[in-house]
């Protein structure tokens, strides 16, 4: 979890060394829609990959389950566009994103693009071009690190294709930034973390910090087994708001540009007696618990991967607490095959 940021800096070097190429594949094929795919925690890095992309290169983006690409193409695919298809893995060798993407090419849907840390897998092998992340070698089963650089990798990319130099200005601040923040909340993380008074977290994100809250729900969920869910924060409202009771722990991840209407949420969220930890820019006009500042000065498309640290952190402190071991999750391999 902590060497993070240094792993960040070689991802943005290898994204910007390889900028000339992407850029002429991209002109090449005028793709109409780019579709982002992955299982587990690559496709909640494709949820918030997709964001970004839209906003940055105004490409039509979007993100799916990797099994829905193969088993319901029809509702994947239009036959009126040129796909680019961006299959995320950490392994290369999760079935459904190797079936995916042979599933793209076989049937001709779709050039095919991956993202992966793993150059020698079947994911590499199949697609047409690959983003490589060999510098991010994970032993772990629960992802960490591979989530933050495939993210990562991905902004790059649509930071490149339309030469936002202010947005990659953003991005390279990442790894500095991220050190910084990683030696300020560890400690929080902690105590946090040895909290038992919770026995449900619900986490809340909207945008492309959507998908990084599922993440954060993700790794508690695999570390701990605890009960966790996400939720959109407006949306958590329309019913879920009727689980909240002293027992949940609702932990916002923080847009800048939808402020007010988060401070409604978390303003109920206490009403209903639910303990409110929010993260993020700026949260001094917050009425909440815990405040995690993450004091980037980014961008809300450009700050995302500096989310993952604490919340990696709180899974891997409240794992401890619970005596269990937070590199043997139950039930989970590292690499899920069909
Ligand atoms: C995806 C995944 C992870 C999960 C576990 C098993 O792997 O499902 O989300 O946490 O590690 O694998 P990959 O396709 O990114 O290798």
């Amino acid at each position: 979890i902590k060497r993070q940021p240094e792993t960040w800096r070689q991802t943005i070097g290898m994204a910007l060394s390889r900028a000339d190429e992407v850029k002429q594949t991209f002109a090449a094929l005028q793709p109409e829609e780019v579709i982002f795919t992955g299982c587990g925690t690559s496709y909640y890095v494709s949820i918030a990959a997709a964001a970004a992309f839209q906003e940055k290169t105004g490409l039509p983006a979007w993100s799916v389950p990797a099994s829905e690409v193969f088993l319901n193409p029809g509702s994947v695919f239009s036959k009126k566009r040129k796909t680019i298809l961006v299959g995320c893995s950490r392994s290369g060798n999760t079935t459904e994103v190797v079936r995916a993407i042979e599933f793209a090419r076989q049937n001709k849907l779709a050039h095919c693009f991956a993202i992966t840390t793993r150059p020698s897998s079947q994911l590499a092998d199949k697609a047409d071009t690959v983003f490589h992340l060999s510098h991010v070698q994970e032993n772990s089963v629960v992802m960490t690190g591979s989530f933050t650089n495939m993210l990562l990798a991905a902004q790059l990319l649509a930071g490149i294709l339309p030469g936002d130099e202010a947005y990659l200005g953003e991005l390279k601040r990442l790894p500095e930034i991220g050190e910084d923040v990683i030696a300020r909340v560890e400690s929080l993380a902690k105590d946090i973390g040895k909290d038992r008074n919770f026995s449900h977290y619900i986490y809340l994100g909207m945008g492309a910090q959507f998908g990084l809250a599922n993440e954060g729900m993700l790794k508690l969920k695999e570390m701990t087994q605890l009960f966790s869910e996400t939720f959109n924060p407006l949306e958590f409202r329309h019913g879920p708001i009727s689980v909240l009771d002293e027992k949940c722990r609702v932990i916002l991840l923080s847009s800048q540009s939808i402020r007010p209407y988060e401070r409604d949420v978390v303003d109920d969220v206490r009403k209903f007696g639910a303990n409110a930890l929010v993260i993020g820019d700026r949260l001094e006009d917050f009425q909440c618990d815990i405040k995690i500042e993450l004091n980037s000065g980014l961008t809300d498309l450009a700050r995302g991967v500096l989310y993952l640290p604490f919340l990696q952190l709180l899974a891997y402190y409240r794992t401890l607490d619970l005596g269990l071991n937070p590199d043997r999750p139950r039930n989970l391999d590292k690499v899920v095959l069909l």
